[in-house]
């Protein structure tokens, strides 16, 4: 069966509990617009409030430790997000890569603690200016994803987030995006075989409403990992739309 477009927002750190009424307001226009699968990651501080608050879309965490409990000062594990009410985990993301100098195999680690307790993953990988204008910006970020999968395809989800389109407002060619998708599919394949090709590979860095339809219209595009723009109902309900 094919899955349903999923459109995820990755609040970052943003959100207080006065920003719970935007997405409860993502919540109801998600319930007229079934055709997509919608979800928030807010700060790990609202996950619970938040789980409590919507009905229709999912609610996820933007990070999690590699191991299920220790002495980590500050860290959350995969567990503990489960319990508090996530239902899925981005792990990867850029700004933790540059941010806590996060590893591939940091990357393979959480996501493989995130399927131990059945959470969904989104394991975003993307190339840097330098790399995108070196010409090999595929062969890097296919090699990249290639080093972060974990051993299950379980709820696995990829996000595809060139660096420089994130926060910037510009976004690659639909072409680009195109070609880049169908190498990390053919990754993805090589690694799971057939379970590789349901798996739904998501565009993310500058989606907005008024080029999400031009986005998400790419072949091998499955939704949209969308940062400042989810952080509103005007601004994130029109890429929901756009992908129904
Ligand atoms: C890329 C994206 C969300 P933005 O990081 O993951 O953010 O849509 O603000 O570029």
């Amino acid at each position: 069966m094919a899955q349903r477009c999923y459109v995820v927002g990755n609040w970052k750190m943003h959100g207080m509990r006065a920003d719970l009424s935007e997405a409860r307001a993502i919540d109801r226009a998600s319930l007229r617009l079934p055709k997509v699968e919608v979800a928030i990651a807010p700060p790990a501080t609202l996950i619970a409030t938040l789980r409590e608050t919507v009905t229709q879309i999912g609610v996820g965490a933007q990070n999690c430790h590699r191991s299920e409990k220790g002495a980590h000062t500050g860290d959350i594990s995969a567990p503990m997000l489960r319990e508090a009410g996530a239902d899925f985990v981005i792990v990867g993301h850029s700004e933790r890569r540059a941010d806590h100098g996060e590893t591939n195999d940091d990357v393979k680690a959480k996501a493989e603690a995130a399927q131990a307790v059945d959470l969904g993953v989104i394991l975003c990988v993307g190339e840097s200016e330098e790399q995108r204008d070196s010409g090999e910006a595929e062969e890097i970020v296919a090699r990249q994803l290639a080093d972060c999968l974990p051993a299950s395809a379980q709820r696995l989800s990829v996000a595809y987030e060139p660096i420089w389109a994130i926060g910037t407002g510009r976004v690659p060619s639909v072409q680009d995006v195109g070609t880049m998708h169908k190498w990390l599919r053919a990754v993805l394949m090589d690694r799971y075989g057939d379970e590789g090709k349901e798996i739904r590979i998501l565009y993310g860095g500058s989606v907005k409403g008024d080029n999400a339809a031009e986005l998400l219209s790419v072949p091998e595009v499955g939704g949209a990992l969308v940062g400042g723009a989810s952080l509103t109902a005007d601004g994130f309900v029109p890429i929901i739309a756009a992908a129904s």
